[in-house]
């Protein structure tokens, strides 16, 4: 495919002279590009194929970048990148310093906020438009928003502030009834009937049966009726959060968005323009199936994503996946919930084996955590599955109704460390150090696949609260038991002895550290647990050796290797120390290997720094031997 108008648009401004033939053109064109481009790097396509013609629009009508835009999520603003000066860029989206797969101030100054996480863009939006008042400056600001975005908490707070804020803000709703998977709850009910109509025709029934209960009342309201509409309707709720409520419209029909975006151009106060797109639009294949396509390895265009995956190793998300059917099994008060991650989380099979026992919560964290909480308090075993990411979200529910409480919630932590593409927004670098400091949890991390399995396994028959993190992708591909057995809580695992240098392995970098200890002749501990810590064992460790490394793929700061120098602080045990694990920076997107190799945790990065760490030591009776 050739792309003649797009090669064109070098900036938005390139765009703004279009008439609507051209633009028609230019959507086809985007719509293309997008396909070629994200088949070959991969990334999300089917909600980016659904906003080709709004992106256009919005480019078309505003005046960015002095107007702001908002992509919430921003996994659907590929389209704006390609407007605005990144097409070339796109072809080394989401690796190692290209671009990223989210807005982000620091790429462009088109991109307003940087998103990624969702829900975010009303506040942020309001916030700008807020600030503008402020200055003086006129301008317009727009939040687009999914209907998945739109079922968080945090949506709502921000409309519930913006509607009576009565500053100049637009929200755009970009309903096509999907989340990843399907669109859930009452929101998602109450979008699709106002979508089809229905709740201007079930309000009404409800006004006239209540009226025509009053007979005088009930001949008056037919009579008004066509002349005060309001009185008998109940307005949409935007409008009842204080704003001013158009639509639904086509999302795809340029004549019909570029005049209503024109019109609403030039009103004032907080406007809520609610858009209807299919995911997927104009490709065949994602319009069939947007879930497979929402995001994407590469892939040939014309066939295809490939039916089956090659038989490879187990992901670990795979492992939990299973654990949880064959524990569910077992066991009829074990329950599933994820917010809004079915598919990433590795619950298909659950969901349909177990329909009444699994909860899609929606693109709501907090009320994920307190809910599990409800049930736990009721008898039941809860487990939450959330990515290290997501539950970051939640943090005061985890504290506050979950661990104070002591309460019985498995926590089924995915996507610990680090995550590849997704870059920093998405990163598990934190969950170690922000579960590791409160009471009553018990922290898990897994070698293996295995190890994952039993840990588990291990973290419901505590019936306390418990953590197992585990990171995307699969581990060493050890074979998994069917029979489940309960690990020793805080119990780790020397698995070589070596001299002078001991190696504290938590999680799947166990597996470099062991070769690093084979080349080094170091003793080597795989962890198993970073609350409550191996107190003995560490301390006998740093009696035995000359130096104790520490590796995690979680921040130094606050994470597993302090909580080994904590313990050795508290039993009065003094240790020479090397703690390897992420730096205090934010780490970008790109390959996950290299990534890990980067932040100096691959085998030949363990060897180097335990090297250079050991030429700075005095020589030691016990080296000289060795
Ligand atoms: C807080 C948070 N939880 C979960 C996700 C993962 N996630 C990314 S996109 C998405 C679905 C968004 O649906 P919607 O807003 O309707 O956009 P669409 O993809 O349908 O265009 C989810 C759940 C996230 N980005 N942020």
């Amino acid at each position: 495919m050739t792309y003649p108008l797009l090669e064109t648009i070098h900036d938005p401004a390139d765009l703004r002279g279009f008439d609507r033939r051209q633009l028609k053109q230019l959507a086809d064109e985007l719509r293309g590009f997008l396909i070629e481009s994200v088949s070959k790097t991969g990334g999300h396509l089917s909600s980016n194929l659904g906003t080709v013609e709004l992106t256009i629009a919005l480019h078309h009508v505003f005046n960015t970048p002095e107007d702001r835009i908002v992509w919430d999520v921003g996994h659907q603003s590929y389209g704006h990148k390609i407007l605005t000066g990144r097409r070339e860029a796109m072809a080394r989206l989401r690796t190692l310093g290209g671009i990223s797969g989210f807005p982000r101030r620091s790429e462009s100054v088109y991109d307003t906020f940087g998103t990624a996480h969702s829900s975010t863009s009303i506040s942020a939006a309001l916030g700008m438009a807020v600030a503008a008042r402020a200055k003086g400056e006129q301008r317009h600001v727009v939040a687009v928003i999914g209907d998945g975005a739109m079922s968080a908490g945090m949506a709502f707070e921000a409309m519930n502030n913006a509607g009576v804020s009565d500053v100049d803000l637009l929200v755009i709703l970009n309903d096509n009834d999907m989340s990843i998977s399907q669109a859930v709850g009452g929101m998602n009910r109450y979008l699709a009937r106002l979508v089809s109509g229905q709740a201007y025709v079930s309000a009404r029934k409800a006004a006239e049966k209540l009226l025509s209960s009053i007979p005088r009342l009930g001949e008056l309201a037919k009579k008004v009726e066509v002349h005060a509409k309001g009185m008998v309707v109940p307005s949409t709720l935007f409008e009842q959060f204080g704003f001013n409520y158009i639509g639904p419209i086509d999302g795809h029909d340029l004549d019909s968005l570029v005049p209503t975006l024109k019109n609403i151009r030039e009103l004032k106060g907080p406007q809520f323009l609610h858009i209807v797109t299919r995911k997927g639009q104009g490709y065949k294949l994602a319009e069939a199936d947007p879930i497979l396509y929402h995001g994407v390895s590469r892939f040939e265009p014309a066939v295809g994503i490939a039916e089956s995956k090659p038989a490879g190793k187990t992901s670990f998300t795979q492992v939990f996946g299973d654990w949880l059917c064959d524990m569910a099994q077992q066991d009829s008060r074990v329950v599933g919930i994820t917010p809004a991650m079915r598919e990433g989380s590795g619950l298909v099979r659950f969901a349909a084996e177990f329909p009444d026992r699994y909860f899609d919560v929606g693109i709501a964290e907090q009320h994920a955590v307190t809910f599990a909480a409800g049930l736990a308090c009721e008898g039941m075993k809860p487990v939450l599955a959330i990515y290290s990411t997501f539950l970051q979200r939640a943090y005061d529910q985890l504290i506050h109704d979950v661990l104070i409480q002591n309460l019985p919630v498995l926590f089924a932590l995915d996507r610990s460390g680090l995550v590849g593409a997704d870059g920093a927004t998405h990163h598990g670098a934190f969950d170690l150090s922000y579960l590791r400091c409160i009471p009553n949890i018990t922290v898990m991390v897994p070698a293996d696949e295995n190890e994952c399995r039993q840990m588990l396994y291990t973290g419901i028959t505590l019936d306390t609260p418990a953590a197992v993190r585990y990171p995307r992708g699969s581990g060493m591909g050890v074979a998994v038991q069917q029979e489940m057995a309960a690990l020793a809580v805080g119990k780790a695992e020397v698995r070589r002895e070596g001299r002078r240098v001991a190696i504290l392995a938590f999680g799947p970098l166990l597996k470099a550290a062991l070769e690093a200890g084979e080349e080094l002749n170091a003793t080597v501990v795989n962890m198993r647990f970073v609350k409550p810590m191996d107190d003995a064992l560490v301390a006998q460790l740093a009696r035995s050796h000359d130096l104790l490394v520490t590796v995690e793929d979680n921040m130094i700061e606050g994470g597993a290797g302090s909580a080994v120098a904590e313990s050795l602080t508290a039993q009065g045990q003094e240790a020479r120390m090397l703690h390897l694990g992420l730096p205090d920076r934010f780490v970008d997107h790109g390959d996950q290997g290299q990534l890990l190799a980067q932040a100096g945790l691959s085998r030949d990065g363990i060897l180097s720094s335990v090297r250079a760490r050991l030429a700075e030591l005095p020589q030691t009776p016990a080296a000289r031997v060795a």
